[in-house]
């Protein structure tokens, strides 16, 4: 975030209406087949923003058969040459960074995080996501290779087919450019789901695919429910890969349905409970600020967020009294508002989730600091909390909260810390704070998950990879890793006359 701070914040688009709400298809926009439509929300104000059309498996059908054609042998498709489809994603990129303002105030509309985020940080990773795999489209190259015997060996990368993307609603636009970017960049197709709780923002970048001029059917964006339209993508048999981000259970379901249809290649990004380790020898201050924006930001509703907070004993009561300060510092409302720093969460189920884990967290004996409670009046705010004096078995210290709940830990033996910050079962993120180079690569090297951040957290570039060791998923986004996810790889033997070295 610290480097995209210096970005001018131009106002948001004032009483932002969004012009695109039906299904994406084949770069047409067209009604659910069932002519069905579902409300969405502004979780800030609890008011109904539109109706969107809400696809079902009848439109999934028909969104695959279109991919399936723009990804026939012989299609504009896959004739073109890997750079122009770089071009393309360049395009896209350019388009997004012309409707900036418009997408930040339609995920602000739709998500509740504030506008000069939405503005700054997601917009800023989306753009530079989509550019960042433009540039890979015409650099992932195969091999030859050197086998036994009178032969030749090389390979191809070759892409994967449609692919189905299925995105939650954290960060509609970001999950939309990290699934996006490598798809195309490597010559799938796509049929995406976004979320029902956040389909306005991906559909306004659905009409600037079109406009970038991608051929018809390589990108079908629909909004919908998960059970029905998620589900339909998953079981598809003409679906050849897909991609989910979202909970762990959902992706339990999503890879079972792959195995019961035909073996569609999966990746999964899910949830996560990341331990975030404070040493005394930290600047205090510094390892504060790290540890709440680690859990805080985005309303809590990170994958990767430090939900574990691990300080050691000698400055515990120190940085419990700071957190609270931190938190307490929070300038809770209306997201469009400059000042506000914390957002509603996307809606009134999260926050019932959150304030039962807040009682649970009571009930197990957990010291409450601060929060622990529902922001009165509309819209679906949850005060900031801290828990001091968590146990790391408690439930509040295992399972994903996916809200502003903060739990520290108390450490005194570093021995056993490596066990227990890996005692979860998910793997997906971890943070060391401390002066001591060799400790904090001796936490990077042991502990099991698939980012950790030194001295700094949610630190988040398009190059690096990111993904899950354990039940957090399968599979690496972003950085050249993330290219295996949508590539098939083909080895092709030649005879030849006599090799020669
Ligand atoms: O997630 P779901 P929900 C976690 C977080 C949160 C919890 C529940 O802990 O509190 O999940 O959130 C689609 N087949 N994360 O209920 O249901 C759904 O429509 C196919 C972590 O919103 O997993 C949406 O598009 N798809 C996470 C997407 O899956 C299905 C981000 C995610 O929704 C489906 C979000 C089905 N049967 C929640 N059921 C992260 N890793 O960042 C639902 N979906």
């Amino acid at each position: 975030l610290n480097a995209v701070r210096s970005i001018h914040v131009p106002s948001p688009v004032a009483n932002i209406r969004p012009e695109f709400t039906k299904l994406f298809i084949n770069n047409e926009w067209v009604n659910a087949k069932s002519g069905r439509t579902f409300e969405t929300f502004n979780p800030a104000t609890g008011e109904k923003i539109t109706d969107v059309a809400e696809a079902d498996k009848a439109d999934v059908d028909i969104a695959v058969k279109a991919a399936q054609d723009a990804f026939r042998l012989g299609s504009r498709w896959r004739t073109m040459d890997a750079a122009d489809r770089g071009r393309l994603l360049n395009r896209l990129a350019d388009l997004m960074e012309r409707d900036r303002a418009i997408l930040a105030s339609l995920e602000t509309l739709d998500n509740g995080k504030p506008y000069a985020i939405a503005y700054m940080a997601d917009l800023h990773l989306s753009i530079a996501c989509l550019r960042y795999y433009a540039g890979w489209a015409d650099k992932n190259h195969g091999k030859t290779i050197p086998i036994a015997g009178d032969y030749f060996s090389y390979t191809r990368h070759e892409p994967i087919g449609v692919c189905g993307q299925i995105i939650p609603w954290n960060f509609p636009l970001l999950m939309q450019a990290w699934k996006l970017g490598p798809a195309l960049a490597m010559g799938n197709t796509v049929v995406m789901k976004v979320a029902e709780q956040t389909p306005l923002s991906a559909l306004h970048v659905a009409s600037l695919v079109k406009e970038a001029g991608f051929p018809e059917g390589v990108v079908n964006v629909l909004a919908g429910y998960g059970h029905t339209a998620g589900q339909a993508i998953s079981s598809h048999m003409g679906v050849d890969k897909v991609a989910f981000t979202g909970s762990t259970e959902v992706g339990k379901l999503v890879m079972k349905s792959a195995a019961e249809s035909n073996i569609k290649k999966v990746t999964l990004e899910l949830g996560g409970k990341s331990p975030n380790i404070i040493f005394a020898d930290a600047d205090i201050n510094t390892a504060v600020q790290l540890a709440n924006h680690g859990l805080f930001f985005n309303q809590g509703q990170c994958c990767c967020a430090g939900s574990r907070t691990f300080v050691e004993g000698k400055i515990y009561d120190e940085f419990v009294a700071r957190s609270k300060e931190a938190a307490e510092k929070a300038v809770i409302g209306n997201p469009f508002d400059p000042k506000t720093t914390q957002g509603p969460q996307v809606d009134g189920n999260q926050v019932e989730t959150i304030l039962k884990y807040i009682n649970e967290g009571k009930k197990e004996g957990a010291q409450l600091v601060t929060g622990g409670k529902k922001v009165e009046g509309r819209g679906h705010f949850v005060a900031p909390t801290v828990f001091a004096g968590v146990n790391d078995q408690m439930k509040i210290a295992q399972e994903e909260i996916f809200g502003p709940v903060m739990s520290i830990i108390r450490f005194d033996d570093e021995k056993d810390l490596i066990e227990k910050a890996n005692n979860t079962i998910y793997g997906l993120a971890a943070g060391v704070v401390t002066k001591d180079i060799e400790r904090a690569l001796h936490i990077a090297n042991n502990i099991r998950a698939g980012s950790v951040w030194v001295n700094c957290y949610d630190v988040f570039d398009a190059a690096a990879p990111f993904g899950g060791y354990k039940q957090s998923g399968i599979g690496r986004e972003l950085g050249e890793y993330g290219l295996q996810a949508y590539t098939e790889v083909k080895s092709v033997t030649i005879k030849v006359p006599q090799k020669n070295s």
